[in-house]
Formats: C-alpha cells, sequence, structure tokens
C-alpha cells in the first residue's frame, strides 16, 4: 500500500517557478516558511512582503497575497500593511542587503516601535542577485566583486552582526540566528520561524530570525563547500543562537 510520508505545503504555489542556483538556501528557508504558515494555520489571513534581491520572486513561490517592496523598505511596507489591518499576519522575507544595509534603518525602528509583524533575513554575506558585491555582512577579508583583494577594515570597517544590533531594540519580542547547512540545523531553524511568527500571532511583537545562508555562485564554491564555510568561518563570526526571547525571558 502507498504511505505518504511528505506533502507538499499549501502555502507553496502548485505552478512555482524555481528561480535559485543550484545549491543556494533560499529554497530550504521558503519551504520552511510555506510548513510553519500552514501548521500556524494563517495562510489565507496572510500579506507578506517581498524585497529586492534572489527573494525577489516570492509570489512565484508562496501561494500567499504578497506586496513588493523597494530596496531596503519591506519592514516600513509591512508597518503600514499591519496598522491599516492588524487582523491579518504580515512578516517579510529579505536579503541581508536589503533588511541590514539600505534597510537597516527601517528594520531598527520597525523592532524599536515594537511593530507586530515578522521579518526573515537571509545572510549570505553579499549581496547575491546583482552579482555578488559586498554587503553590510561581507566576512573579513572576503574576496567580492567590489572587495577584490578581501574586506579590509580600513576601507569597509567591520561585518555588521545584524542579530546582535535588532535584539538592542527594546521592543523586539523574538531574535534568533540560525542556519540551514544540516537536517539539525534545518529543524532548529524552522523552530525558530514558528517562534517568531507565534510572537505576531500572541500580540507580544517582533520577531526576527537571521539564517546563515549559502550563496555558492557568487562565493564560487560547490554547494557543499559552501555549507563548510557557513558551519565554519561564518558562524564563527555569526554565532547561531537564541538572542532575544520575551516568552521564555532570555
Ligand atoms: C530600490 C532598488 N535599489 C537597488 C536595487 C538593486 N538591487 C537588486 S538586488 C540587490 C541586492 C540584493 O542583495 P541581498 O538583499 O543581500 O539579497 P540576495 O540577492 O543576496 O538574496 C540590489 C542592490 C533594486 N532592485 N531596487
Ligand atoms: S545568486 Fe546566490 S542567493 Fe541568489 S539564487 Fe544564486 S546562490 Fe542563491
Amino acid at each position: 500500500m502507498e504511505q505518504l510520508v511528505f506533502e507538499k505545503p499549501k502555502s507553496i504555489r502548485d505552478d512555482f517557478k524555481f528561480s535559485f542556483c543550484p545549491g543556494c538556501d533560499h529554497g530550504v528557508v521558503l519551504k520552511l516558511v510555506a510548513e510553519v504558515l500552514d501548521e500556524l494555520g494563517v495562510r489565507e489571513n496572510t500579506i507578506a512582503v517581498a524585497s529586492v534581491g534572489c527573494s525577489v520572486f516570492l509570489d512565484d513561490y508562496l501561494n500567499l497575497d504578497i506586496v513588493e517592496a523597494p530596496h531596503g523598505r519591506a519592514t516600513a511596507v509591512a508597518t503600514g500593511v499591519k496598522r491599516s489591518k492588524p487582523d491579518k499576519f504580515v512578516f517579510t522575507y529579505q536579503g541581508d542587503g536589503d533588511f541590514a544595509s539600505i534597510g537597516m534603518g527601517e528594520s531598527v525602528h520597525t523592532a524599536s516601535r515594537n511593530e507586530k509583524v515578522s521579518s526573515i533575513c537571509i545572510n549570505n554575506t553579499t549581496y547575491g542577485m546583482t552579482g555578488g558585491q559586498a554587503g553590510p555582512t561581507t566576512l573579513l577579508g572576503q574576496v567580492t566583486t567590489t572587495t577584490p583583494k578581501g574586506r579590509k577594515v580600513e576601507i569597509s570597517g567591520y561585518p555588521v552582526r545584524v542579530s546582535e544590533v535588532i535584539s538592542q531594540a527594546e521592543g523586539a519580542a523574538y531574535v534568533a540566528r540560525v542556519s540551514v547547512d544540516n537536517p539539525k540545523a534545518i529543524n532548529e531553524t524552522k523552530k525558530a520561524i514558528k517562534k517568531a511568527f507565534e510572537a505576531q500571532v500572541k500580540g507580544l511583537g517582533f520577531g526576527f530570525v537571521e539564517v546563515l545562508a549559502s550563496c555558492p555562485t557568487n562565493w564560487k564554491m560547490t554547494p557543499q563547500e559552501a555549507h563548510e564555510r557557513v558551519r565554519g568561518e561564518m558562524s564563527e563570526v555569526f554565532v547561531p543562537g537564541v538572542y532575544k526571547d520575551i516568552s521564555e525571558g532570555v
């Protein structure tokens, strides 16, 4: 007898068009987001906000109402959506260039105001879609198209530790940094996304998850090498963990 062991989440479109590179982690994270939306039963009541970057085609993947926000403005757009429709479940899905570079002002203030929205930030240490320029999270010494000799403190400063910054905002209800480079980490990431989304459902406030993710294309690595980089040098600088959880008193 045929036994169903896996079902496609209803929050993923039946006709989704796959636009990510082989080995990219965006697809894994989007699947987890879809599973959590299904499990919380909020799909039909959700308005998601997409950013620029490789996640710009969010509406090609997710079976939801989706608004597109210009570079960095996703949390500001989410704020407007939530304030005008407080009964909706609202989340943003952004790259690190979007969330923590040009959008950092919006991101920090959204957390400080304790807006009842949730944000996912994919930290792949680069501007992926535009060809691998340095971004706020680019590691020291990392070679990118705009740091051909490696990122140097004297020229570009230090990498921004996004979860540490957001967790300092008094209004943030939940802040966690996770990764998806192995099955255990993927399970932890799903739990973190659920916690962040539940913070909104329970009215606790702003929930944030930073996902350490690979960009094999711009890192010029195989998917395996890219995950080793996430586990190694990336996790040493961007230490995974729960940085704030007001429901647990962390
Ligand atoms: C208003 C606006 N400014 C700039 C751009 C150009 N742009 C498109 S994607 C991108 C970088 C995205 O990088 P990131 O947010 O890290 O996402 P990734 O592609 O790595 O997932 C930029 C600068 C744009 N599309 N719109
Ligand atoms: S450029 Fe990087 S982030 Fe964008 S789809 Fe390809 S691997 Fe993923």
